[in-house]
Protein backbone atom coordinates (compact mmCIF):
# COMPACT_ATOMS: atom_id res chain seq x y z
CA UNK A 1 0.00 0.00 0.00
CA UNK A 2 0.58 3.45 -0.35
CA UNK A 3 2.52 5.47 2.01
CA UNK A 4 0.03 8.51 1.67
CA UNK A 5 1.34 10.42 4.14
CA UNK A 6 4.75 10.20 3.05
CA UNK A 7 2.84 11.23 -0.51
CA UNK A 8 1.55 14.31 0.74
CA UNK A 9 5.68 16.13 2.22
CA UNK A 10 5.50 18.43 -0.30
CA UNK A 11 2.24 18.38 -2.75
CA UNK A 12 2.59 20.89 -6.04
CA UNK A 13 -0.53 22.15 -7.39
CA UNK A 14 -0.71 24.31 -10.76
CA UNK A 15 -1.95 24.92 -13.52
CA UNK A 16 -1.54 27.03 -17.05
CA UNK A 17 -3.06 30.08 -15.19
CA UNK A 18 -0.54 29.89 -12.49
CA UNK A 19 2.63 29.93 -15.28
CA UNK A 20 1.49 33.18 -17.09
CA UNK A 21 4.48 34.71 -15.35
CA UNK A 22 6.96 32.54 -17.22
CA UNK A 23 6.87 34.13 -20.75
CA UNK A 24 6.24 30.96 -22.55
CA UNK A 25 3.69 29.56 -24.09
CA UNK A 26 0.89 28.54 -21.39
CA UNK A 27 1.14 24.40 -21.82
CA UNK A 28 5.28 25.06 -22.50
CA UNK A 29 4.93 27.08 -19.56
CA UNK A 30 3.67 24.52 -17.07
CA UNK A 31 5.56 21.35 -18.28
CA UNK A 32 9.09 22.44 -17.82
CA UNK A 33 7.96 24.10 -14.12
CA UNK A 34 6.38 20.55 -13.47
CA UNK A 35 9.66 19.00 -14.52
CA UNK A 36 12.11 21.57 -13.14
CA UNK A 37 9.64 20.46 -9.38
CA UNK A 38 10.25 16.43 -9.96
CA UNK A 39 13.45 16.82 -10.60
CA UNK A 40 13.91 18.93 -7.19
CA UNK A 41 11.37 16.20 -5.34
CA UNK A 42 7.97 17.13 -4.87
CA UNK A 43 5.93 14.08 -3.79
CA UNK A 44 2.72 14.50 -5.72
CA UNK A 45 1.60 16.46 -7.84
CA UNK A 46 -2.25 17.72 -9.26
CA UNK A 47 -3.36 19.73 -12.21
CA UNK A 48 -5.38 22.17 -11.29
CA UNK A 49 -6.88 23.61 -14.98
CA UNK A 50 -9.38 26.50 -13.29
CA UNK A 51 -10.31 30.11 -13.52
CA UNK A 52 -10.67 32.51 -16.56
CA UNK A 53 -7.00 31.95 -17.91
CA UNK A 54 -6.78 28.41 -17.49
CA UNK A 55 -7.14 26.70 -20.86
CA UNK A 56 -11.05 26.04 -21.69
CA UNK A 57 -11.11 23.53 -24.49
CA UNK A 58 -11.60 20.08 -22.91
CA UNK A 59 -9.08 18.49 -25.87
CA UNK A 60 -6.57 20.72 -25.00
CA UNK A 61 -6.84 19.88 -21.52
CA UNK A 62 -6.82 16.22 -21.81
CA UNK A 63 -3.72 16.27 -23.95
CA UNK A 64 -1.98 18.46 -21.04
CA UNK A 65 -3.19 16.46 -19.03
CA UNK A 66 -1.21 13.78 -20.67
CA UNK A 67 2.06 14.94 -20.69
CA UNK A 68 1.99 16.18 -16.99
CA UNK A 69 1.04 12.59 -16.24
CA UNK A 70 3.66 10.69 -18.55
CA UNK A 71 6.06 13.16 -16.95
CA UNK A 72 5.29 12.53 -13.68
CA UNK A 73 5.48 8.63 -14.51
CA UNK A 74 9.00 9.59 -15.02
CA UNK A 75 9.22 10.36 -11.93
CA UNK A 76 7.69 8.03 -10.01
CA UNK A 77 5.51 10.62 -8.49
CA UNK A 78 1.68 10.12 -8.26
CA UNK A 79 -0.64 12.61 -10.16
CA UNK A 80 -3.64 13.70 -9.33
CA UNK A 81 -6.43 15.66 -11.27
CA UNK A 82 -8.65 18.41 -9.64
CA UNK A 83 -12.27 17.67 -9.52
CA UNK A 84 -12.74 15.75 -12.99
CA UNK A 85 -13.11 12.24 -12.42
CA UNK A 86 -13.90 11.12 -15.26
CA UNK A 87 -10.89 12.58 -16.92
CA UNK A 88 -8.85 11.12 -14.15
CA UNK A 89 -10.08 7.74 -14.58
CA UNK A 90 -9.81 7.92 -18.29
CA UNK A 91 -6.16 8.75 -17.96
CA UNK A 92 -5.62 6.11 -15.39
CA UNK A 93 -4.35 8.95 -12.96
CA UNK A 94 -3.14 7.98 -9.70
CA UNK A 95 -5.70 10.08 -7.63
CA UNK A 96 -8.87 12.82 -7.94
CA UNK A 97 -9.22 16.17 -5.57
CA UNK A 98 -12.39 16.97 -5.05
CA UNK A 99 -13.93 20.15 -2.86
CA UNK A 100 -16.93 20.73 -0.86
CA UNK A 101 -18.57 21.79 -3.97
CA UNK A 102 -18.36 18.91 -5.60
CA UNK A 103 -20.37 15.75 -6.47
CA UNK A 104 -21.68 14.68 -3.08
CA UNK A 105 -18.46 12.84 -2.16
CA UNK A 106 -20.62 9.54 -1.77
CA UNK A 107 -20.94 9.81 -5.73
CA UNK A 108 -17.32 10.72 -6.30
CA UNK A 109 -16.17 6.99 -3.78
CA UNK A 110 -18.60 5.07 -5.76
CA UNK A 111 -16.76 6.41 -9.23
CA UNK A 112 -13.71 5.71 -7.93
CA UNK A 113 -12.93 3.01 -5.35
CA UNK A 114 -10.57 0.98 -5.76
CA UNK A 115 -9.12 2.98 -8.97
CA UNK A 116 -8.20 6.11 -7.76
CA UNK A 117 -6.99 7.14 -4.63
CA UNK A 118 -9.16 10.21 -3.03
CA UNK A 119 -8.59 13.84 -1.30
CA UNK A 120 -11.27 15.79 0.06
CA UNK A 121 -11.00 19.38 0.89
CA UNK A 122 -11.71 20.58 4.34
CA UNK A 123 -12.33 24.11 5.53
CA UNK A 124 -14.51 23.62 8.82
CA UNK A 125 -14.19 21.12 11.80
CA UNK A 126 -17.62 20.27 11.00
CA UNK A 127 -16.66 19.39 7.64
CA UNK A 128 -13.26 17.32 9.04
CA UNK A 129 -16.03 15.55 11.52
CA UNK A 130 -18.20 14.79 9.07
CA UNK A 131 -16.40 12.72 7.12
CA UNK A 132 -13.57 11.29 9.41
CA UNK A 133 -14.96 7.73 9.13
CA UNK A 134 -14.99 7.60 4.85
CA UNK A 135 -12.03 5.26 4.95
CA UNK A 136 -12.24 5.77 1.01
CA UNK A 137 -11.07 9.49 1.05
CA UNK A 138 -7.29 8.86 1.33
CA UNK A 139 -6.58 12.63 2.49
CA UNK A 140 -8.24 15.99 3.52
CA UNK A 141 -6.95 18.64 1.99
CA UNK A 142 -7.06 21.46 4.91
CA UNK A 143 -7.41 25.62 4.12
CA UNK A 144 -7.01 28.17 3.08
CA UNK A 145 -4.65 28.17 6.11
CA UNK A 146 -3.10 31.66 5.24
CA UNK A 147 -4.65 34.50 2.48
CA UNK A 148 -4.01 33.25 -0.81
CA UNK A 149 -3.54 35.00 -4.20
CA UNK A 150 -3.72 31.94 -6.41
CA UNK A 151 -7.97 31.00 -6.00
CA UNK A 152 -10.19 33.76 -6.60
CA UNK A 153 -13.31 32.18 -4.86
CA UNK A 154 -11.34 30.48 -1.77
CA UNK A 155 -13.04 30.60 1.48
CA UNK A 156 -12.25 32.21 4.71
CA UNK A 157 -8.71 31.89 6.20
CA UNK A 158 -8.93 29.01 8.53
CA UNK A 159 -5.17 29.93 10.44
CA UNK A 160 -2.93 26.77 12.09
CA UNK A 161 -5.94 26.34 14.60
CA UNK A 162 -8.37 24.23 12.48
CA UNK A 163 -5.20 22.07 11.79
CA UNK A 164 -4.67 21.82 15.28
CA UNK A 165 -8.41 21.22 16.08
CA UNK A 166 -8.76 18.77 13.82
CA UNK A 167 -6.00 16.84 15.78
CA UNK A 168 -6.94 17.20 18.61
CA UNK A 169 -10.24 15.60 17.85
CA UNK A 170 -8.45 12.60 17.63
CA UNK A 171 -8.85 12.89 13.64
CA UNK A 172 -6.04 10.75 12.32
CA UNK A 173 -7.14 11.05 8.48
CA UNK A 174 -3.47 12.40 6.83
CA UNK A 175 -3.63 16.09 6.49
CA UNK A 176 -2.17 18.42 3.26
CA UNK A 177 -2.46 21.71 4.29
CA UNK A 178 -3.17 24.63 1.53
CA UNK A 179 -3.26 28.31 1.15
CA UNK A 180 -0.19 30.67 1.42
CA UNK A 181 2.07 28.34 2.54
CA UNK A 182 5.64 29.71 2.34
CA UNK A 183 9.41 28.23 2.81
CA UNK A 184 9.00 30.08 5.81
CA UNK A 185 5.77 28.84 7.07
CA UNK A 186 6.13 24.72 6.32
CA UNK A 187 7.47 24.16 9.97
CA UNK A 188 4.75 26.09 11.63
CA UNK A 189 2.13 24.02 9.16
CA UNK A 190 4.09 20.42 9.91
CA UNK A 191 3.90 21.14 14.52
CA UNK A 192 0.16 22.21 13.89
CA UNK A 193 -0.57 18.81 12.89
CA UNK A 194 -0.13 18.43 8.69
CA UNK A 195 1.80 15.51 7.01
CA UNK A 196 2.40 17.86 4.44
CA UNK A 197 2.63 20.94 2.77
CA UNK A 198 0.60 21.84 -0.65
CA UNK A 199 1.26 24.76 -2.60
CA UNK A 200 0.97 26.80 -6.23
CA UNK A 201 2.63 30.03 -6.24
CA UNK A 202 5.68 28.69 -3.49
CA UNK A 203 6.90 26.85 -6.64
CA UNK A 204 5.04 28.21 -9.66
CA UNK A 205 6.99 31.58 -8.43
CA UNK A 206 10.17 30.60 -7.14
CA UNK A 207 13.45 32.48 -7.77
CA UNK A 208 15.19 29.10 -7.15
CA UNK A 209 12.95 26.08 -6.84
CA UNK A 210 15.11 23.81 -5.40
CA UNK A 211 15.69 25.69 -2.59
CA UNK A 212 12.04 26.08 -2.17
CA UNK A 213 11.53 22.72 -2.43
CA UNK A 214 13.98 21.61 0.38
CA UNK A 215 13.17 24.17 2.61
CA UNK A 216 8.97 23.15 2.07
CA UNK A 217 10.40 19.38 2.82
CA UNK A 218 11.59 20.57 5.91
CA UNK A 219 15.57 20.57 5.17
N1 LIG B 1 -7.39 25.80 -2.26
C1 LIG B 1 -7.35 26.49 -1.13
S1 LIG B 1 -6.17 27.71 -1.19
C2 LIG B 1 -5.69 27.27 -2.75
C3 LIG B 1 -6.47 26.20 -3.19
C4 LIG B 1 -6.38 25.55 -4.48
C5 LIG B 1 -4.62 27.96 -3.50
C6 LIG B 1 -3.25 27.73 -2.93
O1 LIG B 1 -2.29 28.43 -3.69
P1 LIG B 1 -1.03 29.16 -3.01
O2 LIG B 1 -0.42 29.96 -4.13
O3 LIG B 1 -0.12 28.09 -2.53
O4 LIG B 1 -1.58 30.03 -1.93
MG1 LIG C 1 -13.23 21.66 -6.71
Amino acid sequence: MRDIRKMLTVYFIAGTQDCRHLNLPAEQALLSRLQQALKCGVSCFQLREKGQYALQDPAKIRQLAEKCRDLCRQYHVPFFINDDVDLALSLQADGVHVGQDDRPIRQVIDQCQGKLLLGLSINTLQQANQNRTLHEVDYFGVGPIFSTQSKADAKAVVGLDLLKQIRQQGIAKPLVAIGGITPETALSIRQAGADGVAVISAITQAQDINTTILRLQGN
